[in-house]
């Protein structure tokens, strides 16, 4: 396994975290970058993230079949919860690969035209149907579902984009591993970003309301150039 360490950088700047001998990642937790002046802006989430960081370990491996996957383990602290009510169940927050560049002070602008959402030069999710195999972001049909995948139309799934889940718990910690079935270009060469949503992960859509945070994520050395088509 080949196991390589990024940071979810702090700042612009930013750096690598080192990775250990025993390929355990090590050093310290990094920030986020705001696209709400204050995460409190979000009225429709519960927690707050102003000083949130974490922590995003990349597995390139493979599964039984020798197939190429990637694993993320990402771990983040300093989630405020003062207002999760812990006797009920603490609804999880979304959160997936992006293929952009988060920038700090990326508010966005409601009243430019078009409108444009906090967070949203972290761009598109990442999917593999589309930034690999060249297909296209399916459309809304009529009906509100998404036109179907097929060989020019790609599938909006768990397995063709990287989708988090984080639960906080009462010491303002949440942690989650996932493997995807795939390893991902790099289609912003070198940035790509973890947005953090206020919603869970609508399984169909894939939607999870809007960005509240965004953590860099350095793919210089980790990810490969999308094929040349
Ligand atoms: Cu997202």
């Amino acid at each position: 396994m080949n196991r390589i360490t990024r940071a979810a950088l702090g700042g612009i700047a930013g750096c690598a975290l080192a990775v250990g001998a025993t390929g355990v990642a090590s050093g310290e937790l990094s920030d986020l970058l705001k696209v709400h002046r204050d995460s409190n802006d979000v009225n429709t989430s519960y927690v707050t993230l102003d000083a949130a960081k974490a922590k995003i370990v990349i597995d390139k491996g493979t599964d039984s079949e020798g197939r190429p996957n990637t694993t993320f383990t990402i771990r983040m602290t300093g989630i405020d919860v003062s207002r999760v009510d812990f006797s009920e169940t603490v609804k999880p927050l979304g959160a997936h690969l992006h293929i952009g560049k988060c920038e700090e002070g990326d508010f966005g602008n409601p009243t430019a035209t078009p409108s444009t959402a906090p967070g949203g030069k972290a761009g598109a999710h990442y999917n593999h149907d589309v930034h690999y195999y060249g297909k296209a972001f399916p459309k809304v049909m009529p009906d509100g579902t998404l036109e179907p995948p097929s060989s020019t139309v790609a599938a909006i799934s768990s397995d063709t984009e990287a989708w988090f889940e984080f639960v906080p718990d009462e010491e303002g910690m949440a942690y989650d591993k996932t493997t995807v079935p795939f390893v991902p270009v790099d289609s912003y060469p070198g940035d790509m970003a973890v947005v953090v949503h206020v919603d869970p992960t609508n399984a169909d859509t894939g939607g999870a309301g809007p960005r509240q945070i965004c953590f860099p994520l350095s793919v210089s050395g980790i990810f490969e150039e999308p094929p040349t088509r």
